[in-house]
Order: C-alpha cells, then sequence, then structure tokens
C-alpha cells in the first residue's frame, strides 16, 4: 500500500510503476492521500456479479481514499469557488474532479466513484480490504492500521495497465486481539436509529469506539459535515484575514 504520510516508505513502493507513483503524488496534493493497487481479478473473484468490474483480470485496479488530511483543502476549495458550495454534494464534486485531473494522461478504463448508486456501485470497503489498505470491521467499517475508521474510500480506478508482480496481501484483519467494542457502539446506533438531526454522535461513536487511530479523528467540523449533512461549515467566514485577500469572483484565480 501507499501511505503518502510514511515518512520513510518502502523503496520498492517509491520505484513502483510510474503511472503508480504520477497518480500518487497528483492525488496527494488534493487531499486523496491512500491510494493501493490490486489486480481487477482479485476484486471481481471476491463479489457478486452486479459489483463486478468490466476489464481484464490482470489489469491494474487502485483503490482511492483519504484521511483527514483532505478537509481542509477541501474547505479552502468551497471557500474560493461557489460552484463547488452549491453542488447537490460539495465533496463528491470535489473528488470527482480531483480524480479527473490526477488521471490526465493515464490510460484509464474506468472510474467508480464509492458513492455511485447501482448498477455502478462498488464494494469499495472489500477492494480496501483485498488491497490490504483497510480492513473491514465487525462494526462494517474499513480500518486502516494506523487511521483506524478515519478514513473515507472514495474510488476504485481501473487503468490499462498490467498490475505490479508480486503478492497480494489482504489487510490483517483488525478485530484480531481486539475486544471489539465497535460491536457495542454498533448496536446503541441501531437502536438510536438514524436521524442526522439527532442520533448521529451515536454513528460517530462507533468510530470512536474503535482503539486504532485516536489521533486521526476528524474535526468537528467534518462530522458535522459528514454525519449531520450540516453545510454552513462550507462557508468561508467573512471576518478571516484570508477571506479579505481572496481575489473577486471574476478574477482567473477563483475559478
Ligand atoms: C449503502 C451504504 C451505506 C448504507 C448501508 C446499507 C447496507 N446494508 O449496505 C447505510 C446508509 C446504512 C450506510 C451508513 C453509513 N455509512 Co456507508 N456506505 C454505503 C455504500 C455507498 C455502499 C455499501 C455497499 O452497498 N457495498 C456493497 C456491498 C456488497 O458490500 P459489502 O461488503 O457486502 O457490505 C458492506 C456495506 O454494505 C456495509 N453494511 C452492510 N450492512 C450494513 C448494516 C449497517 C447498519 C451499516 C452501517 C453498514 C452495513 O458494510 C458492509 C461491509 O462490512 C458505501 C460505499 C461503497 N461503494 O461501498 C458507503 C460506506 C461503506 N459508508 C461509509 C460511511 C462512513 C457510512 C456512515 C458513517 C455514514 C456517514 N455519515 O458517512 C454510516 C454508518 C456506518 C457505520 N458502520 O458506522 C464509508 C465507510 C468508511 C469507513 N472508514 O469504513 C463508505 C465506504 C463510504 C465512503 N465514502 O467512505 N452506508
Amino acid at each position: 500500500m501507499r501511505d503518502l504520510h510514511d515518512p520513510d516508505p518502502d523503496p520498492q513502493e517509491c520505484v513502483g510503476p510510474t503511472p503508480l507513483r504520477l497518480v500518487c503524488e497528483r492525488l496527494a496534493v488534493t487531499g486523496l492521500d491512500l491510494v493501493a493497487p490490486l489486480a481487477v481479478g482479485t476484486y471481481n473473484r471476491a463479489v457478486p456479479e452486479s459489483l463486478r468490474l468490466p476489464a481484464r483480470e490482470d489489469r491494474l485496479a487502485l483503490v482511492v481514499g483519504n484521511t483527514r488530511v483532505l478537509w481542509p483543502l477541501f474547505l479552502k476549495a468551497c471557500h474560493r469557488r461557489l460552484d463547488l458550495r452549491r453542488a447537490s454534494d460539495p465533496l463528491d464534486r470535489y473528488v470527482e474532479q480531483a480524480l479527473a485531473r490526477a488521471l490526465e494522461g493515464l490510460p484509464v478504463l474506468d472510474v467508480r466513484f464509492s458513492h455511485e448508486p447501482p448498477p455502478r456501485r462498488v464494494a469499495i470497503q472489500r477492494a480496501a480490504d483485498l488491497a490490504g489498505m483497510a480492513s473491514l470491521s465487525p462494526a462494517h467499517l474499513s480500518v486502516h492500521p494506523i487511521y483506524g475508521p478515519w478514513i473515507a474510500l472514495r474510488a476504485l480506478v481501473v487503468l490499462d495497465l498490467p498490475t505490479p508482480a508480486g503478492p497480494a496481501w489482504p489487510a490483517s484483519p483488525c478485530w484480531e486481539g481486539c475486544r471489539r467494542p465497535c460491536l457495542e457502539a454498533l448496536q446503541k446506533a441501531l437502536q438510536a436509529g438514524w436521524d442526522p438531526t439527532r442520533t448521529w454522535p451515536a454513528w460517530v461513536a462507533i468510530r470512536d469506539a474503535c482503539p486504532r487511530g485516536h489521533r486521526h479523528r476528524y474535526s468537528e467540523e467534518a462530522l458535522r459535515y459528514h454525519y449531520a449533512r450540516d453545510r454552513t461549515v462550507l462557508e468561508p467566514d467573512p471576518l478571516s484575514p484570508e477571506e479579505g485577500r481572496r481575489p473577486g469572483p471574476s478574477s482567473p484565480g477563483a475559478r
């Protein structure tokens, strides 16, 4: 797995196939800082037919995700761009645009966003597990060895390139040696039911219950956006000095 926060990355990963490195570098600046390769065949064999990718089994698939680093970059983009703030789903739009730019010039066969409904739905949590990025937890969350459940999975990209040789290692199961406090939290959340205005803290509590990744918890603002669907957090603060310096809507920098 390519972890862009790792100060001392495995040299094998750094000298990996150039297109993979290129995508990682281009995505990192947008906040999409988790990328893991797997073979299309590995994914296709693990999922029901309706979720399979129509590509040869030796082709390269990339699981793209993010940690909390995405939020400030996304927010900055929202402050600059009214079109993003007005999008039906600003974060999904941001991810789509970031990925389109990162993939320019590469032999793309398919890009399936995790937010796409059937028939283009992908089982991205399974893909992340098979790619060794994050284990599927008993509470249905994907748990990264470092960031814990404080990650999001955004897209599965299929490139017309061969998958790098070498064994594929699925993620090591997060529940091994864990007393699984997430299960009790999941039960409580299910009892509370899903109501973005009221019960969402019970759903955040499932993530908080995981012993991994506390240091990488999302900000309160990000949580309000994700769980309570509070879009006011995207509005620029007119009193912030940065806002005063921002170029006007007609200047090129504002687009
Ligand atoms: C549909 C969906 C839901 C449905 C699940 C219904 C269902 N029975 O599948 C609902 C609306 C309940 C839901 C809720 C949430 N989801 Co959701 N969801 C998805 C989505 C879009 C598709 C899941 C799917 O159909 N997979 C295909 C099937 C075949 O895969 P599967 O491995 O068999 O099933 C998985 C899921 O269906 C899920 N699941 C299955 N049954 C149930 C039952 C419950 C109660 C829950 C919560 C989940 C769940 O877990 C399975 C893996 O263990 C994925 C993105 C994606 N493309 O995968 C996000 C995704 C799984 N969700 C995500 C999140 C964050 C949430 C929420 C926290 C909502 C939020 N505000 O962001 C909540 C609570 C999750 C939790 N466990 O705490 C993240 C998970 C990130 C992570 N670190 O794990 C994903 C990956 C989206 C993303 N952008 O990152 N989700």
